[in-house]
């Protein structure tokens, strides 16, 4: 029978990219998402892009093994220490992985009007062609990807509760991604970005 615990690696051009879509079974899952909604300090900032200031579409939250900032859209932020929760999701991704993180941006998508526009997570503290590993908990939404040079390149999946998407080489380099708003009726969702901060 077809596990939905195999990991699947996703056909793109110039990246490797790998979907667990059951990383965390549906008791943890459902657990963490929970823990984190209740526990993590949400805050909403406001972002400035091509000149324009507004506040940014989603919660976010910044946690780190150091005290590094992180900067993007003209905002930036200050970790907390990383929750005893957090750690614990952070071991298991780097066991998976074989890499080491240092930093987790949270991110709360409240409704379907929440989202995450076209970007690469290349700002400059992340060092060249980094990892990212992204967990989801909460409302499944659309997760895209588009060529940065071949624009006709795309890629779509759902991110499914208890998901885990491990952006590896090449990814940041060659591919946008965002997360769109959906007219959908849909509840809350949460994601997790582990990346290393070398700077
Ligand atoms: O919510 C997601 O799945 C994506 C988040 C993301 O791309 C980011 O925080 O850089
Ligand atoms: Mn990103």
């Amino acid at each position: 029978m077809l596990s939905d615990n195999n990991p699947i690696s996703l056909q793109m051009k110039d990246a490797e990219v790998i979907y667990y879509p059951s990383f965390f079974n549906i008791s943890e899952a459902n657990q963490y998402y929970n823990t984190l909604l209740k526990n993590v300090d949400w805050q909403q900032d406001e972002i400035t892009l091509f000149g324009k200031t507004h506040l940014q579409p989603r919660l976010t939250a910044l946690f780190a093994d150091n005290n590094k900032t992180y900067s993007y859209s003209g905002i930036t932020m200050h970790p907390h220490p990383f929750n005893k929760t957090l750690l614990e999701i952070k071991l298991k991704i780097e066991t998976e992985s074989a890499h080491l993180f240092t930093t987790c941006l949270c991110n709360l998508y409240r409704n379907g009007q929440d989202s995450n526009g076209w970007h690469a997570d290349n700002e400059k503290e992340l060092g060249p062609d980094p990892i990212i590993a992204s967990v989801s908990f909460g409302a499944e939404r659309i997760f895209h990807f588009k060529h940065k040079e071949n624009p006709e390149l795309k890629q779509k999946l759902v991110l499914k509760h208890g998901s885990l998407l491990l952006m590896k080489k090449g990814t940041q380099t060659h591919w946008l991604h965002q997360l769109p708003k959906t007219k959908k009726d849909i509840g809350k969702r949460i994601n997790l970005t582990f990346r290393t901060i070398i700077k």
